[in-house]
């Protein structure tokens, strides 16, 4: 059977997986699914990895492994219908992609923004699948989301949105099967109305989504897990580079929950956060940024970053959230959307004395952006390994809903810890037995490509 596969792929060739046939490789994921770029810009940068491994493990390019990669398990595409508060029908869209089963459950995130399409949720899901095997825990990859937009809806309104999604999704979701939680529009008040409709529908109470309210079945540190992680993983960055945070000038851009915990952990570390962001534009406090007023505006009052100088008189809003790069600084930590920094922003921020970019959200730089960075030898943190910390928490909540108990704090941060600190480790091994080192690009991909590619080995062309 496996000699059969093989014969139309590049084992047959007598091939490993060549530049020529990355190049029909490539050229083959983009003709399969049409348009969506942010995906293909996913597979391109796990492929140049790929490329390696292949040439070291003839038996994995024999299995077709990458090429079963990159075809998801299962695509769920859904109607979700919902009434306003004007009582108008309104009609969204659902996903959910339940990518690799591999290594565990399908696990990741729900993200409810305007912009979503398939080709965003199949990237997040399928960089989910490498960052989830990094973390050390037993957890497949998937994502979900909707192209709903809560922003200016009422609390109502997004309790009914939130229950006619669940109503399609609770028939592909379940505690040992795929298990969701919250990306970028989702955060707790959303898990806790698509927690609640789970239940009524299924009569059951279990740890079928992550991100819980911590009355109700929630990790402590779930919440602050990737911010913090993320800086837990940009400290062994700078670690190896002889640096810390004190005195560090930081930049995050960003707002919201990842930005948010980022910023409180480089504070408590002695670094200074001079600017963060929303889609609307970016605040400069010299003076370093006043999370309290923040975390007001953007977790109690659901307002615009831009309300943050009304409190604090020497801080500057300006309009547009790309200039947020222009700000100078030692470190900077994209923590909004994918591809936010370009190479221009880039370019701009090596002028500018920036030493190391950890990325607390997905895929936020471009590939012109990376080579930039690595080019001219500022430390990069590709975001599989360096925002991990959340799911890795996520997958901490669901072995404490199934052992019907609650770790303390300080026990989830620690261990926490130990899994951002092994992820480094991981990235920089891998990077090292491939001769890469130092690159954490590579590193991340290859660590995370291994270990769930020789789970597919094992488990046969299923
Ligand atoms: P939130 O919804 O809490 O915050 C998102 C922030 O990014 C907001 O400030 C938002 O501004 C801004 N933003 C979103 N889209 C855009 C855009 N197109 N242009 C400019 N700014 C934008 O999301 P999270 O903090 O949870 O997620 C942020 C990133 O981190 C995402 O890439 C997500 O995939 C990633 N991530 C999240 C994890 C988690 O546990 N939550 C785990 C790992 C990664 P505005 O309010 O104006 O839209
Ligand atoms: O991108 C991500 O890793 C997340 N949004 C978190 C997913 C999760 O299941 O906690």
């Amino acid at each position: 059977m496996i000699e059969e596969v093989a014969s139309s792929g590049p084992a047959a060739a007598g091939e490993a997986f060549t530049d020529r046939y990355r190049d029909e490789f490539m050229a083959q994921v983009k003709a399969k699914n049409p348009g969506e770029v942010e995906f293909h810009q996913a597979v391109a940068e796990v492929a140049e990895s790929v490329q390696l491994i292949y040439q070291k493990r003839p038996e994995l390019a024999k299995a077709r492994i990458f090429e079963r990669m990159v075809e998801p398990e299962r695509q769920i595409m859904f109607r979700v219908p919902w009434v306003d508060d004007q009582g108008r029908v309104q009609i969204n869209r659902g996903f959910r992609v339940e990518f690799s089963s591999a290594i565990g459950p399908y696990k990741g995130g729900l993200r409810f923004h305007p912009s979503v399409y398939l080709g965003i949720i199949k990237f997040l899901g399928f960089e989910q699948v490498f960052k989830n095997a990094l973390t050390t825990t037993p957890i497949g990859g998937g994502k979900g989301g909707s192209d709903f937009d809560p922003k200016g809806k009422s609390d109502n309104e997004v309790m009914r949105f939130c229950h006619s999604f669940m109503n399609e999704l609770f028939r592909h979701i379940g505690p040992d099967t795929d298990v969701p939680a919250g990306d970028i529009g989702v955060g707790g008040r959303e898990i806790g109305f698509l927690f609640g409709q789970y239940k009524k529908l299924t009569n059951t109470f279990t740890g079928v989504l992550t991100g819980k309210g911590l009355g109700w079945g929630g990790s402590l540190v779930r919440t602050e897990a990737t911010g913090y992680g993320l800086v837990y993983f940009v400290s062994q960055m700078l670690q190896d580079m002889g640096m810390d945070w004190k005195g560090r000038k930081v930049v995050v851009s960003g707002s919201g929950n990842v930005a948010i915990y980022a910023t409180q952990k480089v504070h408590e570390l002695g670094g200074k956060v001079v600017a963060m962001s929303d889609s609307g534009g970016y605040i400069v406090d010299e003076a370093g940024i006043d999370l309290d007023t923040v975390r007001r505006i953007k977790e109690v009052e659901r307002g615009r970053i831009r309300e943050y100088v009304d409190a604090r008189r020497g801080a500057q809003f300006i309009e547009g959230w790309e200039g947020i790069w222009t700000v100078p600084c030692d470190i900077a930590l994209p923590s909004a959307t994918q591809n936010e920094i370009d190479g221009k922003a880039a370019r701009t921020l090596v002028t500018n004395g920036c030493k190391a970019v950890g990325e607390g959200a997905n895929m936020p730089s471009t590939p012109e952006a990376i080579d930039i960075f690595q080019d001219s030898g500022v430390a990069f943190g590709p975001a599989k390994a360096a925002n991990a910390g959340g799911v890795a928490t996520s997958a901490l909540e669901m072995m404490q809903n199934s052992m019907r108990l609650s770790w303390h704090f300080d026990e989830v941060d620690r261990r926490l810890r130990v899994i951002m600190n092994d992820i480094y480790k991981q990235c920089t091994d891998a990077a090292e037995a491939f001769g890469k080192s130092g690159n954490l690009v590579a590193g991340a991909n290859i660590a995370g490509f291994t270990k769930v590619a020789d789970a597919m080995l094992a488990q046969g062309v299923v």
